[in-house]
């Protein structure tokens, strides 16, 4: 029955003016975030699961906050799904209410469900009722259940306890010095883990702050670090976008060289951009490897070599091992011999909800978690991603993306007679979405922007297809299956 943010439920006050939260103009200390999430955590207190209509905003942190707070599960929701995703999650996780922004326009599939609008400005002051601030909940209670996507169907919700959120915020607390002393900047969605548990509860949980972008610029990267901020957290397409800037803005160089710590994930930061950054900063940059199931596996440590190529070592508390197809360990961690990655420890989530066999399949007899990422690891621990075991899951600006998915969403296109999706290399992105698709009626094709639009509607705009082919016929094989191999664009 620990408290996930010991400095909001402290009770002394010791942290009440201390800055919690930024989004633009708009700011809260520890105090005032108090006074504002002790109404809405009142309000919700007898639900068992609510949904938060997570735009990058103030709102979504105190939704979040409020309903952890009062121990119930929050859904993230991604506020430019589309139709489709957002029916499904709907229909999975049946929230009892949304919490949202007072004015924001939520789209049909959430007309019939209770709202809760949530208003910073509206608090009441003094401390937290007693049994909030205590803890209403028991730590494998779930906290979050956040949305992923696999190589088919549609995403699935990871149940992610109060546990595994306290457990891997410590963990990197103890890897990256990170304290109530930092100041975070990012310009992450609040939707996924990156953003949400890492760059929101993260803060709160050191009893630091956060100060959010709205969105990503570096512009507003060099504002921050210039004005006070000690972190940077980002997806590698961010650093990309950092790495292609130092050139003509001298003052981000400056502002990145007085940073404490500059943090990549969520995909492969390149070692090119990794280099550039490093020979115009002075600054490397710290690569960590996590998962939505998992939270956080490795990292590298700010006391330890930054080995770029590598994402550090095993966190405190987590087990990793590299295993061979037939599971068994590999035979040496020579830095050479691949394996498939595999974790145990209290970062894990405790299943897929509604998803039994899913969750079974993902773990070992024994409790090993199947990543499903390749590796290689070093004598002294340090472990290097080398690729991924299925080819139909894509990683494109940080998002993971399953081909099957997408090529549902096409085939429901009436132009589309047959699809198929693939990633390929993009620098910015790290890959992008390619659509292959066999048209309806040959003389007239859909169009990359229809076919765009289509999945984006039905999906999410960052799921859209960023390259069209047109083909006569899908390569396949004897037995019909889509040869993707054969899918090369000359
Ligand atoms: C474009 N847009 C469209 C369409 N085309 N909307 C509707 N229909 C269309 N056809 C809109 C978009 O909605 C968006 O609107 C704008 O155009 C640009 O979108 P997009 O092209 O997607 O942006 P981008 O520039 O390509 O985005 C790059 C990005 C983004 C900012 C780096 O990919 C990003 O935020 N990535 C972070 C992913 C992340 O957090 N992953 C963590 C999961 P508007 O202009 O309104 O925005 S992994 C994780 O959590 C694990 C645990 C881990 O290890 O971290
Ligand atoms: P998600 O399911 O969206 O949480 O994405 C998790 C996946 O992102 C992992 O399984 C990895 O494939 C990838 N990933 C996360 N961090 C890194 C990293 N630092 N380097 C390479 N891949 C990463």
């Amino acid at each position: 029955m620990s408290s996930l943010f010991p400095a909001l439920t402290g009770g002394d006050g010791s942290a009440a003016d201390r800055p919690a939260l930024r989004f633009g103009e708009r700011s809260l200390t520890y105090g005032e975030l108090a006074a504002a999430a002790g109404p809405v955590a009142g309000a919700v207190r007898e639900a068992r699961r609510v949904a938060v209509w997570a735009t990058p905003s103030l709102e979504t942190a105190v939704a979040v906050t409020a309903a952890l707070l009062a121990g119930v599960t929050v859904v993230p929701l991604n506020p430019k799904s589309g139709a489709g995703e957002l029916g499904h999650i709907l229909s999975d996780s049946a929230p009892d209410l949304v919490l949202a922004a007072p004015g924001q326009d939520l789209p049909d599939a959430l007309a019939g469900l209770a709202r809760l609008d949530v208003d910073p400005a509206d608090r009441a002051p003094g401390a937290l009722p007693g049994d909030l601030a205590g803890g209403r909940a028991d730590d494998e209670d779930p906290a979050l259940v956040v949305y992923t996507s696999g190589t088919t169907g549609p995403p699935k919700g990871a149940v992610i306890p109060r546990r595994a959120i306290a457990t891997t915020l410590d963990a990197l607390a103890d890897a990256w010095r990170w304290t109530g002393d930092d100041v975070l900047v990012h310009g992450l969605p609040l939707f996924h883990v990156h953003g949400l548990v890492l760059g929101v509860l993260g803060p709160l949980r050191r009893g630091g702050s956060v100060r959010h972008l709205g969105r990503f610029t570096t512009e507003g990267v060099t504002r921050e670090l210039s004005g006070g901020a000690t972190m940077l957290f980002g997806v590698p397409t961010m650093y990309h976008r950092v790495a292609e800037a130092l050139a003509t803005e001298p003052e981000l160089v400056e502002a990145l060289a007085g940073a404490r710590l500059l943090v990549s994930g969520s995909a492969a930061l390149p070692v090119h951009d990794h280099e550039r950054i490093a020979a115009a900063t002075g600054r490397r940059v710290i690569e960590r490897y996590g998962m939505t199931e998992t939270l956080m596996n490795t990292s590298v440590r700010a006391d330890g070599e930054a080995r770029p190529g590598t994402v550090g070592v095993p966190l405190p508390g987590v087990e990793l091992r590299l295993v061979e197809e037939d599971g068994s360990p590999v035979a040496a961690y020579d830095g050479e011999t691949v394996g498939e990655i595999q974790v145990r420890g209290p970062n894990l989530f405790t299943g897929y909800l509604n998803r039994p066999d899913a969750t079974a399949g993902a773990f070992t007899a024994d409790g090993w978690f199947r990543t499903g990422d390749m590796a290689v690891r070093d004598a002294d621990g340090y472990v290097r991603i080398v690729g991924r075991k299925a080819t139909d899951l894509i990683k494109s600006g940080g998002y993971k993306i399953g081909a099957g998915e997408i090529e549902n969403a096409l085939l429901e296109h009436p132009g589309v007679r047959e699809a198929a999706v693939t990633g390929e290399p993009d620098a910015d992105l790290g890959e992008r979405i390619v659509a292959w698709v066999v048209p309806s009626a040959p003389g007239a094709p859909p169009t990359l922007d229809e076919l765009a639009g289509h999945v984006a509607a039905r999906l999410a705009p960052h799921k859209r297809p960023r390259v069209l082919h047109h083909l006569a016929a899908l390569p396949r094989n004897d037995m019909g299956k889509i040869m993707k191999r054969a899918l090369r664009h000359d």
